[in-house]
């Protein structure tokens, strides 16, 4: 049953399917997670032997479907996840929004039938590891003025240029990278060991510790042609894979808002201070009433956002807000449940200063608080203030 934060006992609304997957995640990361996260954060790796398990559970690629060896669940059931596992860490998260929103989503939807059957049932089992290329050096939110090119030559295409801040970039067997090309943004399958292609992890990060990042580079790297993805055609088609990623984020960073609570609530109860439990001073009671008002706030969009979009009836701003709402409001919690624990809050036998600086991350990806801003904003004045 179900033991977590839920104030209005949303959870008596999911299906006993969903109940079930929500009590199978979380006992994965209670069991097999938290006990090692602190130990790769210090690393600053991410722990690549949770993959087939991870696998196993079905967290990868969630709503692709069995023929694929995808499990074949709703996107409810997508979100239900993200934010199981965004409650051990973002960078566990991270993993699976990458792997499943970013590399099999894409070959998915925009791949040949060949592609499909030899990438998908091996990225759903964790046998293989994918990431994303869409972010340069020098275009961040503005990913149309990617310089990446790839020249038709007789025998496939010539990939030269650099990709920037790409999650699971130095561990994964392949990439979903995304180019200029005469026939305008072009999607490619690039495996690692395709001369030409080189993956550096980025050193010195006080976020996403336990996520790997990387820096990738294209010299003159031959991509055969059957690796382009045929079926995506312009910048569309990476910024329809971010709309799958932004919705498992706007789940996902209700679990990190969910632990860091939880941590202030317990440790509120039992430290003393001028012979009483700080959770007896009205400062303190204010502090958690904030956080679980905005947790509650934000299950409710996530509840009614997973039932449109498995109705096909969630559009990209719907997901911008999520996005961005739910977001700003788990690093206020975290930062705020961080003030709680005042010096023990910044240490990591506690969990909150690791999802306060993991969230500084998450308002970043997958479009800035700022370009979700300019989304929304777009869709309800009908003026582009971006450009
Ligand atoms: P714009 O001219 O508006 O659009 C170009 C074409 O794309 C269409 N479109 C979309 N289609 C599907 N979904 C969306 N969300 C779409 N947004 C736009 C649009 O209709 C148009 O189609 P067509 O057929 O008319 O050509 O493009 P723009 O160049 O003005 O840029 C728009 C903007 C700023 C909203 C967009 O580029 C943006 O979202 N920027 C933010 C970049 C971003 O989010 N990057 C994320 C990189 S991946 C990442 O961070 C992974 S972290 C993962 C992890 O570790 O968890
Ligand atoms: P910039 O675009 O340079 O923005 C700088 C500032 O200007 C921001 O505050 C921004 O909001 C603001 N700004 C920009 N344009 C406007 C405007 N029109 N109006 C108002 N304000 C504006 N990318 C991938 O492709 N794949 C990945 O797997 C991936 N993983 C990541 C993992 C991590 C840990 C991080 C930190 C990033 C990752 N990214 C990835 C990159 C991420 O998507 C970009 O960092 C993000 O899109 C912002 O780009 P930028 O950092 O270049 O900032």
């Amino acid at each position: 049953m179900f033991k977590g934060v839920d104030y209005f006992n949303l959870n008596d609304l999911f299906s006993e399917e969903e109940q079930m997957i929500q009590t199978t995640v979380r006992q994965f990361v209670d069991k097999s997670y938290l006990p090692i996260v602190s130990q790769y954060h210090r690393l600053g790796k991410f722990p690549t032997e949770i993959i087939p398990e991870l696998g196993k559970l079905g967290a990868l690629g969630v709503t692709i479907p069995e023929e694929y060896g995808g499990p074949g669940l709703s996107n409810f059931i997508y979100g239900v996840t993200m934010q199981e596992l965004e409650r051990g860490d973002s960078g566990l998260r991270s993993f699976a929004s990458v792997q499943g929103s970013l590399v099999m989503y894409p070959i998915y939807t925009y791949g040949s039938e060949r592609q499909k059957k030899y990438w998908l049932p091996k990225l759903a089992a964790g046998e293989k590891i994918g990431c994303f290329g869409l972010t340069e050096p020098d275009y961040g939110s503005d990913p149309g003025g990617m310089l990446t090119k790839a020249e038709k030559v007789e025998n496939g295409w010539l990939l030269n240029g650099s990709k920037m801040w790409i999650t699971n970039g130095s561990i994964a067997d392949v990439a979903v990278i995304w180019a200029k090309t005469e026939r305008g943004v072009s999607g490619f399958i690039v495996e690692k060991d395709r001369p030409g292609f080189t993956a550096k992890a980025v050193e010195g990060k006080f976020s996403l510790r336990a996520s790997d990042t990387a820096e990738l580079s294209f010299q003159d790297c031959l991509i055969p042609d059957e690796n382009i993805l045929p079926l995506a055609k312009g910048l569309r088609a990476p910024l329809s894979c971010l709309n799958e990623a932004r919705y498992g984020i706007a789940w996902g960073v209700v679990g990190s808002a969910m632990a860091c609570y939880e941590e202030a609530l317990n440790y509120a109860k039992t430290r003393i201070q001028f012979d009483k439990p700080i959770a007896a001073f009205q400062i303190t009671q204010h502090k958690l009433v904030e956080m679980l008002t905005e947790i509650t706030k934000a299950q409710m969009m996530n509840f009614h956002l997973g039932r449109m979009k498995d109705k096909g009836k969630a559009k990209h701003y719907h997901v911008s807000m999520a996005k961005r709402n739910n977001v700003r409001v788990a690093l206020e919690i975290a930062r705020s449940a961080r003030s709680l624990l005042a010096a023990n809050g910044i240490i990591d036998e506690y969990q909150v200063i690791r999802h306060m600086l993991n969230l500084e991350s998450v308002i970043t990806y997958e479009g800035t608080h700022e370009i979700h801003t300019l989304i929304i904003g777009e869709n309800i004045t009908g003026f582009n203030a971006f450009k």
